[in-house]
């Protein structure tokens, strides 16, 4: 086989759902629980998602996307003993709120990936998140297990994972909690699996620690890396309890920078760089201290939960959501960071994702990074690279099928469910994905 060539990180972002809402389902994100109740604006939601990955388009990037889940999910009502006919709303409140999240728009939680220049077959490995913590999150594995299926169907090149077993002491929540070190995308990287809790300790302390110590151990050895090249850190409890409920929410990494808070880790910095280094020489630390960034500041406006990014010219830019203006300590932070010399960051962009952050999701959290290389793009399935062409056929999508008000209570409407299916089936043709959906089925 010739030498692989072409590598690119492609970000794979989640479509956000017709159905995309604020129930507050979320222990430990702040942003969830404040915004509880509010009405939502899925339309503008699906279109500021759409605008950032536009922009990555404009930055000469490659932009991926993964489609909505179907809500509510049959399997899942079946499960909870509703059946299909009993009408979402016969569903009581409580159970409703959590069948019609929109929460699988989060594709940073989709699941965790090895791309194949790390794994001992050299196919690119990926594991669908469990996801168990939070109960509406964990209704996404199986229609995440399918998507992945369709898009990374080619086994010559990839092979896509069952989801971890539904235990505690397995829970995953993907690559939001994993991160890649690396001389240049294509070359053998080191990974970092970030983890909130080990075999014996709680699941909570203030707040769930979401990740388990023995996901992360278990996915690097069923991806098969090797295991000099694997690093299993902790996340610092301080992080958790002050909302930290991802590392990405106070951490990023794009090839040899990792950009974090420096109350991220429970490993100190000076150690994760020496580790770091053993094999990444050129990997250095970008970090910023509470005396710049208050951890609340931080987690407040999502600053680290910004998407670092390759250029084509060699350069790195970060694309942080907009709330960074609305605090002092990050917005200075920022305008001293791109005059720096000291790292390869150039540029600073900022977007509107305030629909999806006031869920407790930025930037980072809606995608899904896969690094490949030039075959193993060509043997993706479906039409879910996107173009400029894809792009306004998908803008014009959601303004003809996307409520702009969304209330809990209209969570409740049968003509909502009726809707979403309907824009779901057209864009399994738009997609070219065939038969997704439990209705289609
Ligand atoms: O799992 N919020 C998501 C946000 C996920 C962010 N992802 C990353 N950091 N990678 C969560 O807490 C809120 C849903 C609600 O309250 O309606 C929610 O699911």
């Amino acid at each position: 086989m010739p030498a692989a060539s072409g590598w690119r990180e492609v970000n794979f972002d989640g479509l956000v759902g017709p159905t995309h809402n604020y129930a507050g389902l979320s222990a430990g994100n702040k942003a969830s629980l404040s915004n509880a109740k509010a009405a939502s604006n899925p339309r503008a939601a699906a279109l500021q998602g759409l605008a950032k990955m536009k922009l990555m388009l404009s930055l000469g990037l490659t932009q991926g996307l993964l489609p909505p889940q179907q809500r509510p999910d049959p399997r899942i009502l079946a499960q909870l003993g509703l059946p299909p006919s009993a009408g979402i709303d016969r569903v009581p409140d409580d159970l409703r709120s959590m069948v019609m999240s929109a929460s699988a728009m989060w594709t940073a939680n989709a699941a965790t990936v090895s791309p194949s220049a790390d794994t001992a077959d050299s196919r690119l490995h990926i594991t669908p998140a469990n996801l168990l913590t939070i109960a509406h999150r964990s209704f996404e594995p199986p229609q995440t297990t399918a998507a992945l299926r369709a898009i990374f169907g080619n086994e010559d090149f990839f092979a896509v994972h069952e989801p971890l077993p539904g235990h505690a002491c397995f829970s995953d929540e993907g690559a939001a909690n994993h991160n890649r070190v690396v001389g240049g995308h294509g070359e053998p990287g080191t990974h970092l699996f970030v983890f909130g809790r080990d075999a014996n300790d709680d699941i909570g302390g203030r707040f769930p620690r979401r990740q388990a110590n023995l996901a992360g151990r278990t996915i690097a050895d069923s991806h098969g890396l090797a295991p000099d090249r694997v690093l299993h850190l902790r996340q610092s409890a301080a992080a958790i309890d002050a909302g930290a409920f991802h590392n990405d929410v106070v951490a990023v990494v794009n090839e040899t920078v990792v950009f974090h808070h420096e109350d991220a880790f429970a490993t100190s910095s000076e150690v994760l760089l020496e580790q770091l280094r053993r094999h990444v020489p050129a990997a250095q630390l970008v970090t910023v201290t509470s005396e710049q960034v208050p951890l609340d500041a931080a987690i407040g406006t999502y600053l680290f939960n910004s998407q670092l990014v390759t250029l084509p010219d060699g350069g790195m830019a970060l694309v942080a959501p907009d709330n960074v203006n609305d605090h002092e300590s990050t917005r200075r932070y920022l305008d001293q960071l791109s005059a720096g010399a000291d790292h390869p960051i150039s540029s600073v962009h900022t977007m509107n994702l305030r629909q999806s952050m006031r869920n407790g999701g930025g930037p980072a959290c809606l995608r899904l990074r896969v690094v490949m290389n030039e075959q193993e793009r060509s043997a993706l399935q479906g039409n879910v690279l996107l173009t400029p062409a894809l792009l306004a056929e998908l803008e014009a999508w959601v303004e003809r099928h996307y409520r702009d008000h969304l209330t809990p209570d209209d969570l409740g409407d049968p003509l909502l469910v009726d809707e979403s299916n309907r824009a779901l089936d057209e864009l399994t043709q738009l997609l070219q994905l065939g038969a997704l959906y439990p209705f289609q089925r």
